[in-house]
């Protein structure tokens, strides 16, 4: 009985430690409209995700790092609907489309 009692309250602690870091994880998104990142900066937590969302019907990419040089943190190539990334490292985080990098261009912030 008192492994038991011990046990749930275990369960209890790893309960309370856990629930925070992911109840109150977001969703942030950015659109994809007029071949432009909207907003084009972002600035979000560790641990939220960042959801892009192509409201036409080009095909672009979600490409880490400062045009036109990939840094090799996430590729989306050809992004038809919909690609989404969960950041856990604080930093900055530039990211273009390789089709149309003079112009579409962002930055998130992970704080
Ligand atoms: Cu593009």
């Amino acid at each position: 009985m008192k492994t038991l009692i011990s046990c749930f309250w275990m369960i209890i602690v790893y309960i309370i430690i856990l629930i925070p870091s992911y109840a109150f994880a977001e969703i942030v998104e950015i659109l994809i409209v007029k071949s432009s990142f909207v907003p084009a900066v972002v600035k979000i937590k560790k641990g939220d995700t960042v959801r892009w969302i192509n409201t036409e019907e080009l095909l672009h990419t979600i490409t880490s790092g400062k045009a036109p040089q990939h840094d090799e943190k996430f590729n989306e190539n050809y992004l038809y609907r919909k690609f989404e990334i969960t950041l856990s490292e604080p930093g900055f985080y530039d990211y273009f489309c390789v089709l149309h990098n003079a112009t579409m261009r962002g930055v998130i912030i992970v704080k």
